[in-house]
C-alpha cells in the first residue's frame, strides 16, 4: 500500500535527475564541425634582407712603426690591403723626425712629420696594383726607409 508512492518517488526522482542532467548538457552544441580558428602566420614585415650591405663603409687600416733605434727604416717592408679606403698609421718611437706616405698609380700621399711619440696617418683610396710606402723626410726613403704595399 504504501510502496507504490515511494516507488513512484523515486521514479520521479530518477527522472528529474535525468532531465537535470539532460538539460545541464544542453549549452554544449556537440557536433558542430566549426573548422578552428584559422591560426595562418601572416608573412608580414619580412622585407628585412639585405639592409647591411655595407660596401664601401669600412676600409683596411694599416699599421706600422719606425724602426725605434734611430735607424731608417720601418718596422715593416711590404704591406698588403685590399682595394678601397686604406688607413695608414705609422707610429714613431724613435728620436727621429718621420712621416708615413705612399706613392704610385697616380697616388701621391704624404701624412705630416712627426716626433717621437707621434702618429703620422694618411687615408687614401687605392685600386689594386703596388704602390710605395716611404718616410718623406729627407733623406730618409732615399736611406731605406721605404716598402711595398701590394692592394689587390
Ligand atoms: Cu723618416
Amino acid at each position: 500500500m504504501t510502496r507504490m508512492p515511494k516507488l513512484l518517488v523515486l521514479g520521479a526522482a530518477a527522472t528529474a535527475l535525468a532531465a537535470a542532467g539532460c538539460g545541464g548538457g544542453g549549452g554544449s552544441s556537440s557536433s558542430t564541425p566549426s573548422s578552428p580558428p584559422a591560426s595562418t602566420p601572416a608573412p608580414a614585415a619580412s622585407t628585412t634582407t639585405g639592409s647591411s650591405s655595407s660596401s664601401g663603409g669600412a676600409g683596411s687600416k694599416l699599421s706600422l712603426s719606425a724602426d725605434p733605434s734611430g735607424n731608417l727604416k720601418f718596422n715593416k717592408s711590404s704591406l698588403s690591403a685590399k682595394a678601397g679606403t686604406v688607413t695608414m698609421t705609422m707610429d714613431n718611437p724613435s728620436s727621429l723626425p718621420h712621416a708615413i706616405a705612399v706613392e704610385g698609380n697616380g697616388v701621391d700621399k704624404k701624412g705630416a712629420t712627426v716626433t717621437k711619440g707621434g702618429k703620422s696617418t694618411i687615408t687614401v683610396t687605392l685600386k689594386p696594383g703596388k704602390y710605395t710606402f716611404y718616410c718623406p723626410v729627407d733623406g730618409h726613403r732615399a736611406a731605406g726607409m721605404q716598402g711595398t704595399l701590394t692592394v689587390q
